[in-house]
C-alpha cells in the first residue's frame, strides 16, 4: 500500500486515472536505484571523477583522487549534514532578520507577543533587560547574529546543556564555535584534497549538526516564540478533508513561519472576507502542509491538510486556489501537477522559486501587505474552479498540537517533578522522540504509527515534531481519547492531565525543544543525557535536515533508530563508527531498522537498560 492516509487513498488513485504523475510513480520510473548511491560511494566532488567505488570487490577499490569508500561515504556523509544544519539555521537567520527589523519599526505587522520569552532569552546572551522592549530586542537580534559568525566562539545556547555534557564535547573537540563557521568548514574539509580521515569528518559532522540542534533550530524555535508567542495547548483538525468546497482554500506549505502568521492574520481582515464572498465563497480557509502547517497550528490551531506526501493529493482536490510555498520540502511537481487543476502554486522567498508558480517576493518591510496581495490572488481565482474536478475527502480527525516545554511544564504545575516522579515510578518508563520525514520508499505514514502505538501501548510518552507528528494526528493519537491505547501507566497519567499519550511539539526546528526538555530532565536528576530513559526515531526519513537531526540527537548522547537507510552502507568503517563507536564518544549511537515494530522493541529495551543504570 502507498499509503494508510484514507484521505489521500482516492486522490491518489484518482490521480493515476487521469494520468497524473505523483511521487510513487517517479519512484517507480526510477528503479532499479544506483547501486554505489544507495551505498553512498559514488563522489563527483573534483573533475577528475565521478568515481564509484565496488566496496565489496576483492582489492579495495580508491577513486582518482585516492579516496577509498570510507573517505567518499565520510565526505558524502558530512555534506549532508551540513545542508541540513544550513536549510535549518538559514531559517533561524531569517527569524532573527525579522526580529531585527522589528525592533526598529521596520517590519508592517510584526510585534513582540511574548515578553517573558524575550527577556529570559535576553538575559541569557547577557543583555540588560531593564530598558525599552524594543531596544532589548534590537540587542538580542544583534547578539544572535553573531552566532552564525566566529567572533565569540562558542554558541550560547550549549549553556542549556547540562556541564558534563558539554564537558564531552570540549574533550572530542566538537563544541560548536558559530552556526556558519561549521558549515563552511565542513564544505572546506569534503573539498579535494582535505580532510582524508573519515572519523575526522565525522566527528566535524557532529560539531556541525550540534550547530543545528543547539544553534540554528534553536534560535528558530525561540526568536519564532518572541515574535508570534509561544504555544499552548490548541485543538484543530487534520487530513485533506480540512479542505471547504465552499471557501476560498489557501494552503500554506514550507517551513518559516514569517509570512504564513501574516497571511493567517490578514486572512480575517473583514475586506479580505468580503472580497471572498463576492467572488462567490463562504470566506477563507487557511490550512497547512508540512512544517509551515505545524508553525500556524502551534500558534493559531489552523487545521493541516498533510504532511510531506501530502502536498501533491491536495491540488488533485481541485480546490486548492492558492498553495503559497516558501522554502524546504516543497516539491517542484507541484507546477506542472497544477496545470491540470486551476491551483496557482505561489511562491514567497527569492531563494526558493518553482516551475510554474506564481513569484510574489516577501520582504519583511510589507509583510502584511504581501499577505493581503497574496489573499487576493488566491480570492480573484475561486471562479476558475472546474466543479467537475472537484473531490474532498469525507471527514476529518481532531487532535491536540501545541506542547511547547513551557506548555507541558504549566500543565505539570510549573515544574519537572510531577513527570519525573511518573518516570522514578515506572508509570512513564520513558520518553521517545519519533520525529521526521515521509519517504515514499516506505509506507506513507505507516512506520510513525506502528512504531509508535507500540510504544505508547509500552507505557513509553511519545513526543513528536514535523511530518511524524501530522503522521499520527490523522492517525487519532494526538487526541486524550487516544490514552486508551496506551499501557495503564501512561494512560493513567494522561487521563489525569487530560493530555494525548502523544505530544506535539511544533515543526522540525522545534526538535530544540526537545533537547530543552532533555536538557532539563537530565539537570534535575543531575545526570548526562545520555543515562536518561530516552530515545530518538525517524522512521520515514529522506531529508538532509533529517540527516543533521539524527547527528545532533547522537551527540546529545539520544540512542536513535532510523526507518529508511541512509546512504553510508558502502563503508564498513564508516557504519561501525555511527553505530558503534558514536556510543563512546557520546554515549549513544545509531541503529538502523527498517521494521518499526522492531524498531520499537529497540527502544524498550533501551529505555529498559537505562532505568537500570539509573536504578529506577
Ligand atoms: O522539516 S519532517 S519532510 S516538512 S524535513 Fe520536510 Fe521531513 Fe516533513 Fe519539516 Ni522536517
Amino acid at each position: 500500500m502507498k499509503t494508510i492516509d484514507k484521505s489521500a487513498e482516492n486522490l491518489i488513485k484518482r490521480a493515476a486515472k487521469d494520468g497524473i504523475e505523483l511521487v510513487w510513480d517517479r519512484l517507480e520510473k526510477q528503479q532499479p536505484q544506483c547501486g554505489f548511491g544507495l551505498l553512498g560511494v559514488c563522489c563527483s566532488n573534483c573533475n577528475m571523477g565521478p568515481c564509484r567505488i565496488n566496496p565489496f570487490g576483492e582489492d579495495p577499490q580508491r577513486g582518482v583522487c585516492g579516496a577509498s569508500a570510507d573517505i567518499i561515504v565520510a565526505r558524502n556523509l558530512g555534506r549532508m549534514i551540513a545542508a541540513g544544519a544550513a536549510a535549518h539555521s538559514d531559517h533561524g537567520r531569517d527569524v532573527v532578520q525579522t526580529l531585527l527589523l522589528a525592533s526598529e519599526g521596520k517590519a508592517e505587522g510584526y510585534e513582540i507577543k511574548d515578553i517573558d520569552k524575550i527577556m529570559s532569552v535576553a538575559a541569557e546572551f547577557g543583555i540588560d533587560t531593564e530598558g525599552e522592549v524594543n531596544k532589548i530586542a534590537n540587542d538580542l537580534a544583534r547578539a544572535i547574529l553573531d552566532e552564525f559568525g566566529i567572533e565569540k566562539g562558542r554558541l550560547q545556547f550549549i549553556e542549556r546543556a547540562p556541564a558534563v555534557r558539554r564537558e564531552r564535547w570540549e574533550g572530542l573537540g566538537i563544541l560548536p564555535r558559530g552556526i556558519d563557521r561549521e558549515i563552511v568548514e565542513m564544505m572546506h574539509r569534503t573539498h579535494i584534497g582535505v580532510d582524508n580521515d573519515y572519523t575526522n569528518i565525522i566527528l566535524h559532522g557532529l560539531r556541525t549538526s550540534l550547530s543545528d540542534g543547539w544553534g540554528g533550530s534553536m534560535i528558530a524555535t525561540e526568536l519564532s516564540d518572541i515574535l508570534f508567542g509561544t504555544p499552548k495547548p490548541v485543538k484543530s483538525r487534520v487530513n485533506l478533508g480540512v479542505l471547504e468546497e465552499d471557501a476560498v482554500n489557501i494552503v500554506v506549505h514550507g517551513h518559516e513561519p514569517i509570512l504564513s502568521e501574516m497571511i493567517v492574520v490578514a486572512s480575517k481582515d473583514p475586506e479580505m472576507i468580503d472580497l471572498a464572498k463576492k467572488n462567490g465563497a463562504s470566506g477563507i480557509n487557511i490550512s497547512g502542509i508540512c512544517c509551515t502547517a505545524n508553525e500556524v497550528l502551534m500558534r493559531n490551531a489552523i487545521p493541516i491538510a498533510g504532511n510531506f506526501l501530502n502536498q501533491e493529493p491536495a491540488i488533485i482536490t481541485g480546490v486548492v486556489e492558492a498553495m503559497v510555498v516558501d522554502v524546504q520540502c516543497i516539491m517542484p511537481s507541484l507546477g506542472e501537477i497544477a496545470k491540470c487543476y486551476h491551483t496557482q502554486i505561489i511562491s514567497t522567498s527569492p531563494k526558493a522559486k518553482f516551475p510554474g508558480a506564481l513569484h510574489i517576493e516577501f520582504h519583511e518591510d510589507r509583510g502584511l501587505g504581501i499577505a493581503r496581495e497574496i489573499i487576493m490572488k488566491a480570492v480573484e481565482n475561486f471562479p476558475n474552479r472546474n466543479k467537475e474536478k472537484i473531490m474532498i475527502p469525507e471527514g476529518t480527525i481532531e487532535f491536540f498540537g501545541g506542547f511547547s516545554v513551557e506548555a507541558i511544564l504549566g500543565a505539570l504545575g510549573g515544574g519537572l517533578d510531577p513527570l519525573l516522579d511518573a518516570i522514578k515510578a515506572g508509570q512513564i518508563k520513558g520518553i521517545a522522540a519519533i520525529v521526521g520525514c515521509n519517504n515514499p520508499k516506505v509506507e506513507h505514514d505507516g512506520c510513525h504509527v506502528k512504531l509508535t502505538k507500540k510504544l505508547i501501548a509500552n507505557d513509553i510518552l511519545v513526543v513528536q515534531t514535523g511530518c511524524a507528528a501530522i503522521a499520527n494526528a490523522k492517525a487519532g493519537l494526538l487526541h486524550p481519547e487516544a490514552a486508551g491505547l496506551a499501557g495503564e501507566g501512561l494512560r493513567a497519567v494522561c487521563t489525569s492531565l487530560g493530555f494525548p499519550p502523544v505530544l506535539h511539539m511544533g515543526s522540525c526546528v522545534d526538535i530544540s525543544r526537545i533537547l530543552v526538555m532533555a536538557a532539563a530532565i537530565a539537570n534535575a536528576l543531575e545526570v548526562d543525557i545520555c543515562q536518561l530513559p530516552l530515545a530518538g526515531a525517524a522512521p520515514e526519513w529522506m531529508s538532509e535536515k533529517a540527516v543533521s537531526i539524527g547527528s545532533y540527537v547522537v551527540a546529545s548522547g539520544i540512542f536513535t533508530v532510523l526507518g529508511t537507510v541512509p546512504p553510508v552502507l558502502g563503508s564498513k568503517g564508516v557504519v561501525e563508527l555511527l553505530t558503534n563507536g558514536a556510543e563512546d564518544a557520546t554515549g549513544a549511537k545509531f541503529t538502523i531498522e527498517v521494521d518499526p515494530v522492531k524498531a520499537a522493541d529497540l527502544i524498550i529495551d533501551h529505555i529498559s537498560i537505562k532505568r537500570k543504570g539509573l536504578g529506577i
